[in-house]
């Protein structure tokens, strides 16, 4: 009877799962009643000069930008310019940005990926890639942006990606589009099953400076590679992609993608890559070197995974590996030792270009009934999953180990990423998550056609999830991560001591301008309430270098250098030294000024560019 009437409760919570509405368009309805939302607003509300616990690090897209916020207020603290210039910050318009920059002015980023040191984030640097084949590192010390590495050769669509390795030895990268490589090789597309490849790569990152430089690829069949998870503890040394298209088709992808029943995840030995390269056995392709699983076994294989699957996330014990199908009303959960124990004994189904096929029933633990359209999987400290479910919009609550569902809470809308606090690390913080939502629409006051999207933040203190806030971002957050706060100690002034640039100058009387025929260098002092020298002149066609050194050394105290005319728009931090340079080739007078308002004789802070007609 007692039984009984358990079964029954659990089926009707089942039966709430499911139809669970969401919240009325429109309404100003709280989250989940009046008397909760007193505690949601309590839990969120970080009063007037009280800080924030954590960091979010989000995607900005194909903005090309990070956004950071305050978890849990998720109030928007900072906008980090990666792979667009950004007029705010100067970026991309001074010399050293715009090199960086390489001519590109966009990059689509996906996965920010915070350095490791032993599976936990340290807080030294925040990877991120972007479509393009590039990564870029961005140093925490300052928030800006320190390398963009690439684009890469034979990469063509760099989605997974910027996946690091739980020491930092590598960011991990794998093709979302197969081509002929090296790149500008052609072949037809009906040779796209047998000529087109896919790539996995590494690239290899410097623990000390986090410089990165080319590590290796390896070659692949033409799957379209989604995403990645670097295995942890007991799966060190081992990364994990997903892929759809493993039917090898072209066109269509809609239709002739989804054939199969199931796609695979690549299983990479990458410690056994890193050795093969060393022992010279990779092949010089488009100038770096590619391993090819046919000639070199024991690498890479593949475990077959549910209807294309989305995301792969690998617990913080490192012995499971969940695969989303987004085309299921599952997700599964494979077993890292049963998957060695597959390996050693060959228990192959069969080979995709000599890469070997696992047994799926030998190796796969549960299928989780979590929902449908299942995408990623985020932990806590207390051995529960959290997957985001894209097609029924919420997110499901699951233990691992015994597989049970054990609740749901529905997002507006449309659920994509989720990230958990340190939720995919070897020691996730709980407390927070926060749903990376699609859509948005009806949530907030309308802007029109182009609508935010949606950040949802919840409560995962309790056994039940709680929505506590919506905040409304910029498009489009594929995926963030969460770090603690007291793990980030960023400088607020480049000390004058360690400013190495030649042109750096730190007091006013050598400010000025020096000729070398065409070339003009001018070296600029900025500090409240002027720019010197208040004039400079030169005549037409001219190469003219401005250095510019911010000579304060006090927090916030930022100048700008904005030159009319001539589209140059520099800011320069405390301590620093910021150059630009550019042929004056038009005649005239031209304003300068400081655009960061600093004192309150900012607006003083100005002078000309005299430009000496050649007529
Ligand atoms: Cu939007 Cu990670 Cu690019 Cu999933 S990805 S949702
Ligand atoms: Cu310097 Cu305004």
């Amino acid at each position: 009877m007692k039984k009984a009437l358990i079964i029954l409760v659990g089926i009707a919570a089942a039966v709430a799962f499911y139809c669970a509405p969401s919240a009325p368009k429109g309404s100003r309805k709280g989250p989940t009643g009046a008397s909760d939302m007193a505690v949601a607003a309590q839990k969120t509300y970080v009063a007037p000069g009280d800080l924030d616990e954590f960091y979010l690090f989000s995607s900005g897209g194909h903005s090309g930008q990070i956004y950071v916020y305050g978890v849990p207020s998720m109030r928007h603290l900072s906008t980090i310019p990666v792979y667009t210039p950004y007029p705010a910050t100067g970026y991309g318009f001074d010399d050293e940005t715009r090199a960086m920059l390489g001519g590109l002015t966009w990059g689509d980023v996906h996965h920010p990926a915070l350095s490791e040191t032993n599976g936990e984030y340290d807080g030294r640097w925040l990877f991120v890639n972007e479509m393009n084949g590039r990564v870029a590192r961005v140093d925490l010390k300052d928030f800006k942006t320190r390398q963009i590495f690439g684009p890469m050769p034979n990469i063509s669509g760099n989605h997974g990606s910027a996946f690091v390795t739980p020491n930092t030895e590598y960011s991990m990268l794998a093709t979302r589009f197969s081509i002929p490589i090296p790149k500008g090789k052609y072949a037809a597309i009906d040779k796209y099953a047998s000529d087109y490849k896919g790539i996995i790569a590494a690239v290899k990152i410097d623990p000390k400076t986090g410089t990165m430089s080319q590590g290796f690829e390896i070659m692949t069949p033409p799957f379209d590679w989604d995403l990645g998870d670097a295995g942890k503890k007991v799966s060190d040394g081992w990364m994990f992609w997903t892929c759809y298209n493993s039917e090898r088709a072209t066109g269509k992808l809609e239709v002739t993608a989804s054939q199969r029943d199931r796609d695979y995840i690549a299983a990479v030995d990458w410690r056994a890559a890193e050795k093969a390269i060393a022992e010279g056995k990779g092949d010089v392709i488009g100038g770096v070197k590619v391993i090819d699983p046919k000639k070199v076994p024991g690498i890479v294989y593949l475990l077959p995974c549910g209807k294309s699957p989305h995301g792969v996330d690998v617990s913080p014990d490192g012995k499971y590996i969940v695969g989303s199908g987004k085309l299921q009303g599952v997700t599964t959960v494979f077993n890292f030792e049963k998957v060695q124990t597959a390996i050693r004994n060959k228990d192959f189904t069969g080979d995709e270009d000599g890469i070997p096929v696992l047994k799926y029933e030998n190796i796969k633990d549960a299928e989780v009934p979590v929902g449908l359209g299942p995408l990623h999987t985020q932990f806590g400290p207390d051995g529960y999953a959290y997957t985001s479910l894209f097609v029924d919009s919420a997110i499901a609550k699951w233990k691992l180990g015994t597989w049970e569902v054990v609740d749901k809470i529905p997002m507006s809308y449309s659920i994509g990423h989720l990230c958990a606090a340190e939720g995919d690390t070897v020691s996730p913080k709980g407390k927070y998550l926060i749903g990376l939502n699609k859509l948005s629409h009806g949530r907030h006051l309308s802007v029109g056609p182009s609508q935010p999207e949606s950040s949802q933040l919840v409560d995962i203190s309790e056994e039940k999830m709680k929505l506590l806030y919506d905040a409304f971002t910029e498009p489009e957050p594929h995926n963030a991560q969460m770090i603690e706060a007291k793990k980030l100690h960023p400088i607020e002034v480049y000390p004058k001591e360690e400013n190495k640039n030649p042109l750096a100058i730190w007091d006013v009387k050598d400010a000025g301008v020096t000729r070398n025929g065409p070339n003009v260098t001018v070296k600029v002092v900025l500090v409240r309430s002027t720019i010197t020298p208040t004039a400079i002149e030169v005549n037409q066609g001219d190469t003219v270098k401005i250095a510019m050194t911010n000579i304060e050394q006090t927090t916030d105290e930022l100048h700008g250098f904005g030159l009319l005319d001539y589209n140059i728009n520099i800011v320069v931090d405390p301590g620093e030294t910021k150059v630009v340079t550019f042929k004056a080739d038009k005649p005239g007078v031209f304003p300068y000024y400081c655009t960061n308002f600093c004192s309150a004789l900012h607006q003083e802070m100005q002078g000309y560019l005299i430009v000496k007609g050649k007529g």
